[in-house]
């Protein structure tokens, strides 16, 4: 395997270094230690052309300017905390909130706004790069001080896993996921309207005012949220549903039938050929498919369009620690965290 590394900018007076990971088969994860945010994924398609599968903001300045979580690492707590507030121990803890009310993607100085340290490791079979970072207690409002370690993983196998170890001094909450963006053509100046996902999954979560699970887990067979056969995206993001109109394409959780090595997502894209899979410990992803344009920041020129990249976001289900039913995101002193997220990059003959 082979690690390279690039200065990508400058942090608070600090370079900020990226880092690549190259496996035999010209497949490439870059990554810097701002946010732990993946910043491309290089992968053939089926013509051996090359070419970045993600969404990604192509300046540090940008990142922190605008913080569109492109391929950043989210935490403590991944999606909304309604009001940012929640009880433990019969005691009610106020977040930092930062969108209308809530807390989204672990508040004002998330987990993706922090300088990580890294360090990367070179085996015979996969190549890593480890980030680590401390989260002091009553940042964002949590208690605990937490400490984090998040490894990306690229393996012979053209897989990447994410796996995420944390500790706490003090009970606290921890949700982490990857907001990663695919899209598969390569080129981000097209959709990925039609892009075929199925996933391993007969329910979703339905999304009420200010974007907030309403706690309902609703059966998808029938509807433009069932994916369990491979269909286009286009079929659900453009259908009438009521549930896709109030937020223009898909922002939902999905519950994942299956746990584990078990693959329960499969992305893929025809003229490429390129398909990517996912298996995760999680008990949910969340698909978002970048339902606005997003012209704060210029990518190759012009804005990031509506439909740009699909993410696949496993984490437990959102506002899990005020839904009864959606998992347990509670960590406590004495417990050591562990969850693994794998994607495996192919190409479709
Ligand atoms: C919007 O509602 C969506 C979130 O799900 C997404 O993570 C974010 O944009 C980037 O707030």
């Amino acid at each position: 395997m082979d690690i390279t590394t690039k200065f990508f900018g400058m942090f608070q007076n600090q370079e900020v270094i990226e880092y690549t990971l190259t496996n035999s088969n010209g497949i490439s994860l870059s990554a810097i230690p701002y946010g732990a945010i993946v910043t491309k994924i290089v992968t053939p398609d089926k013509n051996g052309e090359k070419a970045n599968i993600t969404l990604n903001v192509e300046s540090l300045e940008d990142m922190v300017a605008h913080r569109p979580f492109y391929g950043a690492t989210i935490g403590r707590v991944a999606g909304r905390i309604t009001d940012g507030q929640y009880i433990v121990e019969g005691q009610q803890v106020q977040l930092d909130v930062n969108e209308k009310g809530n807390q989204l993607h672990g508040g004002p100085v998330g987990l993706d706004t922090k300088l990580w340290k890294v360090k990367t490791k070179n085996e015979e079979d996969h190549a890593s790069i480890i980030f680590s970072c401390k989260s002091l207690a009553g940042e964002n409002g949590y208690p605990g001080n937490l400490e984090v370690e998040v490894e990306y993983r690229l393996t012979e196998k053209n897989e990447w896993k994410i796996l995420y170890t944390a500790h706490t001094d003090a009970t606290t909450l921890f949700n982490p996921t990857n907001h990663i963006y695919f899209n598969l053509t390569g080129d981000i100046k097209q959709t990925i309207l039609n892009h075929k996902l199925q996933l391993s999954s007969s329910k979703y979560g339905m999304l009420g005012d200010r974007n907030l699970p309403t706690g309902v887990l609703k059966d998808s067979s029938g509807t433009a949220f069932d994916f369990s056969e491979s269909k286009l995206v286009r079929e659900a993001v453009l259908s009438d549903d009521p549930q896709i109109k109030s937020v223009s394409g898909l922002d939902h959780p999905f519950v994942l039938e299956q746990k584990g090595e078990a693959v329960q997502a499969v992305l893929s894209e025809e003229k490429s050929g390129r398909q990517v899979i996912m298996s995760t410990e999680e008990n949910s992803v969340v698909i978002f498919t970048h339902n606005k344009e997003m012209d704060a920041f210029q990518i190759q020129g012009e804005p990031a369009k509506q439909y740009a990249g699909i993410t696949l976001e496993a984490q437990t289900l959102p506002d899990a620690v005020n839904q009864s039913k959606f998992g347990n995101i509670f960590l406590q002193p004495e417990q050591t965290y562990h969850s693994q997220t794998m994607y495996r990059f192919s190409v479709l003959e």
